[in-house]
């Protein structure tokens, strides 16, 4: 059978100074990975070099703007220079600004879509080529139930990574002839920072109406833990998958297959 380790590999896991990035990387580092990641700030940086070795793990922390092409050119130029070139790619970073469409700024809606949809495609663009050099790599783009289901609020967001699932299909479709698996993950309702407005306890101490909603809807009937995706990342990074290509893996605790818990 084909093996689940990482060992030998270079990981980049974009965004990953907490979060589910955090989870991902430490779960490819478990795996005998080594760990390369980026976050926007020096300190959010530091932050996660911090973070990283208290778990015991030297990962090699890098400040970069997903969304600047040189800023990722260059990153990927310093990686491949003092680590080596990268086997797998997380296109994790990732912003929500949940507004009413109407109300929306075009301007913060360019803003999602860039971080969200534009970037993937700029740090994909930079590693593919010394993927295709080396005859293998794997990329996995953090999708969403938005890839799929659309709510109030989060236009851009939905927009963003309903894009996202087809730029991954679209990857697999241009370079699996180079042995390159290009697949996502489409996490549920996961708590992490992102989503902690939607979980914050209301002024008389009584569960946000979000919080009750998501677990009504939820088979499992809880938020999931970055943790929840750790091993499907490490399948879709390993010598597992290799004939998995162009898949979304939607890690949700079956919310997409349920209509939802009928109201006590
Ligand atoms: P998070 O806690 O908000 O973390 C997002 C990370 O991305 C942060 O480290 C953030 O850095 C970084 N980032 C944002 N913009 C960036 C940029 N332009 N350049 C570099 N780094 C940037 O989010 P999360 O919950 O871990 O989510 C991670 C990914 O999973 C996102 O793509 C999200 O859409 C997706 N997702 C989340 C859930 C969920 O329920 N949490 C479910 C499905 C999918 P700063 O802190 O410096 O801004
Ligand atoms: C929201 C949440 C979701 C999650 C995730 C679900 O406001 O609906 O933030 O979008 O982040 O994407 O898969």
């Amino acid at each position: 059978m084909k093996s689940f380790s990482l060992e030998g590999k270079i990981a980049l896991v974009t965004g990953a100074s907490y979060g589910i990035g955090f989870g991902i990387a430490s779960a490819y580092a478990a795996a005998g990975a080594v760990i390369c990641f980026n976050d926007i700030s020096r300190e959010k940086v530091d932050l996660g070099i911090a973070a990283y070795r208290e778990a015991g793990i030297e990962a090699h922390g890098y400040v970069c703007n997903v969304c600047d092409e040189s800023q990722v050119q260059d990153m990927v130029s310093r990686i491949e220079a003092e680590v080596g070139s990268i086997d797998i790619l997380v296109n994790n970073a990732g912003i929500i600004k949940r507004i009413p469409m109407t109300e929306m700024s075009a301007e913060d809606f360019r803003q999602v879509i860039d971080v969200d949809l534009n970037a993937p495609f700029i740090v994909s663009k930079a590693v593919i080529p010394s993927m295709i050099q080396k005859g293998h790599g794997k990329i996995i783009n953090i999708c969403s139930m938005m890839s799929e289901l659309g709510r109030e609020t989060v236009s851009a967001y939905a927009a963003a990574k309903g894009g996202l699932k087809m730029l991954t299909k679209n990857i697999c479709s241009e370079y699996g002839q180079h042995n390159i698996q290009c697949n996502g993950i489409g996490p549920g309702y996961i708590a992490t920072p992102q989503t902690a407005p939607l979980r914050e306890k209301q002024a008389d101490g009584s569960r946000h109406p979000f919080d009750q909603f998501i677990c009504a809807k939820t088979p499992a009937n809880r938020w999931g833990t970055p943790e929840d995706l750790q091993g499907p990342a490490v399948f879709l990074a390993s010598d597992a998958s290799d004939f998995v290509n162009g898949h979304i893996l939607y890690v949700d605790g079956g919310i997409l297959a349920y209509i939802g818990k009928q109201p006590q």
